[in-house]
C-alpha cells in the first residue's frame, strides 16, 4: 500500500516540461456572470477537484477563415498537451491572462478587447502567425458559452469562452509542442468529418474532437459561418447573453 500523501506538485509528474511550465500562467477566475472574482494558476483552474467545487475561468476560442475560400483552419492538438491531447479542434484556444491588458475592466466591450489580444498572442505562439497578419481590430466577437467538460478524470475545463472569428491571410510556422497537424475545411468538409466519426465509433483511429469544438459546431458554428460567407456576420455578432451549454 502507498502510505504517503501525494504532494500537489505530483499532479504534473510525467508531463512535457514546456506544458508543465505553462501551467503557471495566471487565469481569470469568474462568477457565473463572467465577473472577475480573482485569479488562479492554469493548473488550479484545470484540476477536476477544483472544477467540481465550482472554479470557473475565462477562455477564448478563435476561428480563423481564409478570406478568399472562406475555409476554416482546424488544428490537431499536440500529444504533449496535458488536457485533450491529440484531438482536432478550432484554430486556436487559450485563456486571457489575469493581466490588465487581457482582463478588461468589467464591461463586455473591454473584456472582448482583452480576449482579442490574447487570441493574437496565442495565434503567434501556437501557429507562428505574425501579429500584423491578425490585428486585434480584425477580430469579430460572436458571443460567449459557459460549459464544463472533463478531459481524463484528473483534468478538465470549466470556462466562459469568448468566441472570436477572423478572416486573414496567414503564414503558418507551427509550434510542434502545441500543434501536430492543421487542415483547412469548408462547411461541407467539416460536416463530413463529423459524419465519418459517427460511422467509425469504436475505431481507435477515428478522429477525435474537443468537447467545446463539438458544442460550438452543434450549436451555432454553421449558421455563423454561413453569415460570414454571405458577408453578413454583423447580423449575428456581439451576443450579450451567455449561452449555457
Ligand atoms: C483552452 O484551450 C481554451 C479553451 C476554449 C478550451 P487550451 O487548452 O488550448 O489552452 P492552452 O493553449 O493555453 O493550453
Ligand atoms: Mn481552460
Amino acid at each position: 500500500t502507498n502510505g504517503t500523501t501525494a504532494a500537489p506538485s505530483d499532479d504534473l509528474a510525467g508531463y512535457d516540461e514546456e506544458q508543465i511550465r505553462l501551467m503557471d500562467e495566471v487565469c481569470i477566475v469568474l462568477d457565473q456572470n463572467d465577473m472577475p472574482i480573482g485569479s488562479a494558476s492554469k493548473k488550479a483552474c484545470h484540476l477536476m477537484t477544483n472544477i467540481n467545487q465550482g472554479l470557473l475561468h475565462r477562455a477564448f476560442s478563435a476561428f480563423l477563415f481564409d478570406p478568399q475560400t472562406k475555409k476554416l483552419l482546424l488544428q490537431q492538438r499536440a500529444s504533449e498537451k496535458i488536457t485533450f491531447p491529440d484531438m482536432w479542434t478550432n484554430t486556436c484556444c487559450s485563456h486571457p491572462l489575469a493581466h490588465p491588458s487581457e482582463t478588461g475592466n468589467g464591461d463586455l466591450a473591454s473584456n472582448v478587447e482583452g480576449a482579442k489580444r490574447a487570441a493574437q498572442r496565442k495565434l503567434g505562439h501556437e501557429l507562428g502567425i505574425q501579429a500584423s497578419q491578425v490585428p486585434v481590430s480584425a477580430f469579430d466577437f460572436l458571443g460567449r458559452i459557459h460549459y464544463l467538460a472533463p478531459s481524463d478524470g484528473k483534468w478538465g475545463e470549466h470556462e466562459i469562452d469568448y468566441i472570436l472569428f477572423i478572416e486573414a491571410d496567414v503564414t503558418l510556422d507551427i509550434n510542434k509542442n502545441e500543434v501536430q497537424d492543421t487542415r483547412w475545411v469548408s462547411p461541407a468538409e467539416l460536416r463530413q468529418m463529423f459524419k465519418d466519426v459517427e460511422s467509425q465509433s469504436g475505431n481507435d483511429k477515428a478522429l477525435k474532437y474537443t468537447p467545446w469544438f463539438r458544442l460550438i459546431c452543434e450549436g451555432m458554428l454553421f449558421d455563423w459561418w454561413d453569415k460570414l460567407i454571405q458577408g453578413r456576420l454583423s447580423e449575428v455578432a456581439g451576443e450579450t447573453e451567455i449561452r449555457r451549454m
